[in-house]
Order: structure tokens, then sequence, then C-alpha cells
């Protein structure tokens, strides 16, 4: 399945998986690659030196295009920036914050940069500073989310840029893919149905939550403190939410409420105190694959939906 994507990243199919903290690791990131897609290796809060593990590691079970994914309120920011540098790494995508400060040294080194953006202006900025697409990712979403939806938020974002448009956030199989490339996308990143892929090292009882999740069953919390994060409902988010709505809880105790959760849930498969993030399309998901079985069947059944699609016309 060839797009401006495709061609763009060296890959065989417009399928990207999104940059999961604590989760999106070489053993993930080197099976989508190794699939067609293009693998993304999550740095999140890691320092540089696990980051460039993960990225030896990575390079050891692919040879095939991947990236790595800068989290822009990391603590290691500037080192994770300058490593991927060091590193030659091909395709860097960025979220939570602009990435515009980092932007003129990647591209001289010849990176293709990527930012997850959630409205058009940030869109329009990072196109400004020499991005070569943008990820456009709707709150439906899991993780850290912004504002707008992925129906609404695709074609405005086609739009407003020239350059290409890879959706993401609510897409977990081939209808959603089908209906974004109709949005104008030309290539879509996914992040929770890669959470249940066999290769995806996370605790069973991640996995578990979200084959058992239903539509109704992920929530947000975290916008008092500026940056709304979409995760499984559970013990821990109810409690979040209650601290959020409790006015004598100051922002710093709940960040420290929060710190760690995401950790917890990954590794440990804490169910009472864990930060089990997933998008709303968890309740698509339905059973563990390999991630070669995951793209292959994404891809069939998105080639099916487009051409059953014609019904429509006439
Ligand atoms: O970044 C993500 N998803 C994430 S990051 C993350 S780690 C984290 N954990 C707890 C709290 C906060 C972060 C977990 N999930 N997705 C990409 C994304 N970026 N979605 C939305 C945005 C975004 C939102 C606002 C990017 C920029 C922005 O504002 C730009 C600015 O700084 O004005």
């Amino acid at each position: 399945m060839k797009t401006i994507i495709t061609e763009m990243l060296g890959i065989e199919y417009p399928i990207l998986q999104g940059g999961m903290a604590w989760v999106a690791n070489a053993s993930l990131a080197g099976a989508v690659s190794n699939a067609g897609g293009l693998g993304i290796i999550a740095a999140a809060n890691a320092p540089a030196e696990i980051v460039r593990e993960e990225i030896k590691k990575t390079r050891e079970i692919t040879d095939k295009p991947f990236g790595v994914n800068i989290m822009l309120m990391s603590p290691f920011v500037d080192d994770i920036a300058k490593l991927v540098v060091e590193e030659n790494i091909k395709v860097v995508t960025t979220g939570a914050g602009l990435p515009t400060k980092y932007m003129k040294d990647w591209i001289a080194a010849g990176i293709k940069v990527i930012p997850v953006v959630a409205s058009c202006g940030m869109a329009k900025m990072v196109q400004r500073a020499g991005a070569s697409a943008v990820i456009a990712e709707g709150g439906e979403a899991g993780g850290h989310v912004g504002e707008l939806n992925t129906m609404p938020l695709i074609p405005q974002v086609c739009d407003a840029v020239d350059i290409p448009v890879i959706a993401a956030g609510g897409i977990a199989d081939g209808r959603g893919i089908a209906a974004v490339l109709m949005l104008g996308a030309s290539g879509v990143q996914l992040g929770t149905r890669f959470l249940v892929a066999r290769e995806c090292t996370i605790h069973p009882n991640y996995k578990n939550k979200i084959l058992k999740a239903k539509d109704i069953d992920t929530m947000t919390t975290g916008k008092r403190l500026g940056h709304p994060v979409r995760a499984l409902k559970t013990p821990f988010t109810r409690a979040f939410l209650k601290n959020e709505k409790d006015s004598t809880k100051s922002i710093e105790e709940l960040e420290a409420f929060g710190a760690g959760a995401l950790r917890r849930a990954v590794q440990e498969g804490d169910e009472q105190n864990g930060c089990f993030m997933a998008g709303q399309s968890s309740g698509l998901v339905k059973k563990e694959q390999t991630v070669e079985e995951i793209i292959q069947e994404l891809i069939e059944e998105t080639k099916q939906t487009i051409l059953g699609g014609l019904k429509w016309v006439e």
C-alpha cells in the first residue's frame, strides 16, 4: 500500500506505531518495522543512555527504518535531542510540546522530523520550521491528549499545511484507517492496538484490561495540570479525578499523586495504583496477535473497506 508516507520513510505500509512511554521499546519497535510499518522507540522520561541501549537493540532486531519519539516534557529532552543526531536516527517524532527549537539541528543532520500536533496552529508552526510531515492526533488517543477529536482535526490540518498528514487517535482497525485516508491523511499512527501485540512487553494485566475494555471504559484526568491524559477507568483514575476536583489539593500534590503511575501499570500491572493509558479504541481491540498479524489484518481490512465503500456511490 503506497502513499507519500511509505515513499518518504522507505516502508511498506503507511502505519506508524505510537511512541508510547514505558511501552515502545526495541521489542515492539523492531517487530513493527520488520512487519513493514514504522516502529518507534519512546524516549519518554528515560535518560539518554537507556534510549541509546534501546536503539542498539532495535538495530539487532531489524535492518528496516525505525524512529525515535521524543517526549518534550522529559527532564532529559536536551540530551535525547543530541542523541538522535549522534545515533544517526532517520525519523524523529515528538509529543507533548513544540519541538521547533531543536528542529534546525535535526534537519541539518538529515533527520525527518514528524511532530505530533493537536491543532492547525501547531501544524503550521512545525511546517514552517521544516517538518517533513505531521501526525495529527485527536483526543480519542491514549495518553496526553489535545482538545480536538480526530474527525474534525484531520481535514482541517490537511487544509492548513502542504506536508503529508498522518492521522492518530481512535484508530484501531481497517475501517478507521480507510476513514482517515478519506479525510486526507496519507498514513496512520496506532498505539492502543499495539499494546496487545505479542511483542509488546507490558504486564499481562495491562493487556487483559485493554482486551476487556468497552467503549466507555476510558476517561481523561489531569485537565487542571494543563496536560489531560486518557487512560482506562480504574481506582487510580477515579481517585485522581476526585483529588483534581478538591480545591484544597495543590498542583504539586496532584503531580506527586500521578508520579510513577504509568510505570506501575506497565511493569507491575498494579490494578489499584497504576495508570493504564489507552485510547477510546480500546473497545475495538479484541485479541492478542503478533505484530505481523495485526499489520496484515489492518491492511486487508482497509482494502476491503475502501472497495466495499463503492456501494454508497450511485
Ligand atoms: O505526547 C503524547 N502522548 C503522551 S506523552 C505522555 S508522558 C506524560 N505523562 C503524563 C503527563 C504528561 C505526559 C503520555 N502520552 N501524544 C502526542 C501529543 N502531543 N498529543 C497532544 C500533544 C500536544 C499537546 C499540546 C502537543 C503540543 C501541545 O502544545 C504545544 C505547546 O507547548 O503549546
